[in-house]
């Protein structure tokens, strides 16, 4: 599918038949569009991810990532892995690595809806976005064990930090699978919501992120991971920085200025 300026308004991108793309004003919607094979990935599809969220344009400010059909993934395309070789595998592995580093520390929030199976690299992939909104359909799993793989797109990184090692251990020891409800509190999702609920909940979500200064956005995107990992001294200079940083920006200035005003909503339970 040829994206052409009309409906992208940054550099135009050929995105493969199993994306999809459409926008709703600042909110970019991509859908995994594969139904028949429940939204595997195939290394196109893995290709065309890695170049939509290299090419976002500047006016789009939050994503929203979906799939087809009855599940939101089912991992990896299996019938591709059958004669790669070691060197092959290795490419492979590193070419999700690319594309799902574009999402988590590329330049705009990404809000998942997940549904169904969100398994394998399908559970991989929802561990990239910045949030994640669960139907109560959704389940977790990790079948790599029972295919004899190892999980490829950065999962053994991404989600011990989510859900702590031993949960994905025993998910890829003994084939655990986890519920939308029982996985939300453990840090599967951060909300779960009603069948069907699932993407208007996240466009919801992300209409609020879109109305953040970018700075900001980028911010938490950007330097709680990063302050996650890094020493206490650093992490607390970078935040001194980063901060000095976003309070610099125009946006802020103006945002500040319209609460002292009294222009500006007051923080409120919801
Ligand atoms: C697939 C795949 C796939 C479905 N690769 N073709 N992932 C898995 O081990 C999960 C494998 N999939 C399943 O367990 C089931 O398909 C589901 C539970 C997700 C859905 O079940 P269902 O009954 O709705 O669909 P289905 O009948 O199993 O599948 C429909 C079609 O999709 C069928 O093809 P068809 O030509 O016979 O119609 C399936 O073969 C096809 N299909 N899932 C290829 N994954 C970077 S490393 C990451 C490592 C991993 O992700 S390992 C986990 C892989």
């Amino acid at each position: 599918m040829n994206l052409s300026p009309a409906s992208w308004s940054g550099p135009p991108i050929e995105l493969p038949d199993a994306l999809r793309f459409e926008r709703r004003g600042a909110i970019g919607l991509l859908r995994l569009a594969r139904p028949h094979k429940r939204n595997a990935l195939d290394d196109v599809t893995i290709r065309g991810i890695g170049d939509f969220f290299a090419a976002v344009p500047d006016d789009i400010r939050a994503v929203v990532l979906s799939g087809e059909g009855e599940h939101f993934c089912a991992g990896l395309d299996l019938s591709e892995l059958t004669d790669r070789d070691v060197a092959a595998g290795i490419a492979h592995s590193r070419a999700w690595h690319r594309a799902f580093e574009r999402i988590e520390f590329g330049r705009v929030p990404v809000v998942a809806a997940l549904h169904g199976a969100v398994v394998g690299g399908g559970l991989e992939l929802a561990a990239a976005c910045h949030i994640r909104v669960a139907e109560r359909s959704a389940y977790y799993a990790l079948p790599e064990g029972s295919r004899g793989i190892f999980v490829g797109g950065g999962g053994s990184v991404r989600l011990p930090r989510l859900i702590g090692a031993t949960r994905v251990m025993d998910m890829m020891l003994t084939g655990r699978t986890y519920g939308a409800e029982e996985g939300a509190p453990l840090g599967f999702s951060h909300y779960v919501v009603d069948p069907g609920a699932g993407l208007a909940t996240a466009i919801a979500l992300a209409e609020r992120i879109a109305g953040n200064a970018p700075m900001t956005n980028f911010a938490a995107m950007h330097v709680l991971p990063h302050n996650a990992e890094q020493d206490r001294a650093s992490g607390l200079l970078m935040e001194s920085l980063m901060s000095a940083i976003a309070q610099g920006d125009p946006e802020a200035k103006r945002r500040l200025r319209d609460f002292l005003e009294k222009r500006a909503p007051k923080t409120v339970q919801e």
